[in-house]
């Protein structure tokens, strides 16, 4: 939206209670993406409380220039609570060094079968781009012992007072915050530790001889961003995110918060998303979880059963787990919490392991490897069959095995009789021949041949 508009919008609207009209996604000097997917055009109007949302909404829409208008919705986090009892204490040997680990206390490693990932040899031989993961959260404790090592810094824009990068953000050296709209993301003394611990998840320092083992084994760094919000997620798909990690989010569909989730695919990004921990209740469809072509991910316990606590629907794309979680916290302390908030890190965590080994793979790949190679639950989860995703993740799997069909079909919405259908396939090893079976039982095949991918 061009400014001359928002100003005629503000005068359209007679509305007394109309406080600020405010333009989301400016153009940015640095036109960081050519294209921003006609996220221009939204704006944030704040209004008087003590008018009915509903009413302020109506009025909007008599402009006969808006095309949707909706309630800004606030997100909350999916950490279901701290853990109280004392861990077990049974040593184990392994190379690893970091104590959590040997100690016992990271069993859900093993569980999603880390440790052999971790023995891989990577099959390049040259530098390795560090894969990006962002989390948005509640910030993170920068100095933490265990994450300090792994932490994604914006070398383009020091902090001195100037936008170096000329992104629109000033000083946006460690990310940024989105609740305070500064250039400070710390958590400090006394916040809410859920970023640190998802943080931890995400990519704790390997081998440091201290704190924890992370399944990226130091492969990702953390872009940090604070607050919960998909401004956040614009944010990250236009500063290098591969991978964004979302352990929040509302029961509310918005068709802004759709876009923004579009625009982030679009850029490259697999978006891994907390299924939320509502099943004891109403088990709602949690969002940015569900929204299309994000990775939603639900919580098993230590058997591979569903979580009591976690969400399941068709939308979930799989399993991870979130009992007993020990991770990172303020203070170079460490803490065991539990809910979907820490399976989804741990997700994004293989995505950013299977990224690192297989460079030219996009994220969508990434994220199909993840799922092909699930390890099925669906039989010790009879109640909830087709509704824990692929399977609980198997990063191991994910990594070693082939032959995982990457193909997807390209349609935003069901497709109807007649209409023609774009799947688009790639092949990482040969020739493939591809089955499917049509609504009137017709079976049929196509081969598609093996290229390099320089020649695709
Ligand atoms: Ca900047
Ligand atoms: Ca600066
Ligand atoms: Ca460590």
């Amino acid at each position: 939206m061009e400014s001359t508009e928002i100003e005629s919008l503000k005068q359209h609207m007679k509305l007394a209670t109309i406080q600020q009209v405010r333009q989301l996604f400016p153009p940015m000097k640095r036109n960081l993406t050519d294209n921003q997917f006609g996220l221009m055009r939204i704006v944030e109007i704040k209004y008087k409380s003590a008018v009915d949302i509903e009413q302020v909404i109506n009025e909007i829409l008599k402009n006969e220039a808006i095309e949707y208008a909706e309630p800004s919705y606030n997100n909350r986090y999916h950490y279901a609570g701290d853990v109280s009892s004392a861990v077990t204490n049974t040593v184990a040997t392994h190379p690893v060094n970091d104590p959590g680990f040997v100690k016992g206390w990271q069993s859900y490693l093993e569980q999603v079968h880390a440790p052999e990932a971790w023995g891989l040899p990577l099959k390049s031989t040259g530098a390795v781009t560090p894969v990006i993961i962002a989390v948005i959260d509640s910030g993170l404790d920068f100095d933490h012992e265990d994450l300090a090592g792994n932490i994604y810094y914006n070398e383009a824009d020091p902090v001195d007072g100037i936008d170096n990068d000329e992104d629109g953000y000033i000083d946006n050296y460690r990310g940024w915050d989105f609740a305070d709209n500064d250039h400070d993301p710390r958590i400090v003394k006394g916040e809410y530790n859920h970023g640190t611990h998802v943080s931890g998840l995400a990519s704790a320092v390997m081998n440091n001889e201290k704190g924890i083992a992370s399944i990226a084994n130091n492969y990702a760094k953390l872009l940090i961003l604070k607050g919960y919000y998909y401004e956040a997620i614009k944010y990250a798909a236009d500063h290098g995110a591969n991978i964004i990690n979302c352990s929040w989010g509302s029961t509310f569909f918005s068709a802004y918060n759709q876009e923004v989730v579009n625009y982030a695919i679009n850029q490259g990004c697999l978006i891994v998303a907390s299924a939320g921990n509502e099943a004891q209740e109403n088990n709602a469809t949690f969002y940015p979880a569900a929204y299309p072509n994000v990775f939603a991910v639900s919580s098993v316990d230590p058997s591979d059963k569903k979580s009591d606590f976690s969400n399941y629907g068709r939308y979930v794309s799989i399993s991870a787990p979130g009992n007993n979680i020990y991770s990172t916290g303020y203070g170079n302390g460490y803490s065991l919490m539990y809910g979907t908030s820490t399976s989804s890190p741990l997700v994004a965590s293989a995505a950013a392991l299977v990224k690192a080994h297989f460079p030219l793979l996009t994220m969508l790949e990434v994220g199909n490897r993840l799922k092909h190679y699930a390890d099925p639950i669906d039989n010790l989860n009879p109640m909830h069959k087709g509704q824990l995703g692929a399977g609980r993740l198997n990063v191991y799997r994910a990594l070693t095995e082939e032959g995982a069909p990457n193909v997807f079909v390209e349609s935003n919405s069901p497709v109807l009789p007649g209409a023609l259908l774009a799947i688009s396939a790639s092949l990482i090893e040969e020739d493939a021949t591809y089955y499917w079976e049509t609504p009137d039982g017709l079976t049929k095949t196509t081969k598609v041949p093996y290229l390099e991918r320089s020649q695709i």
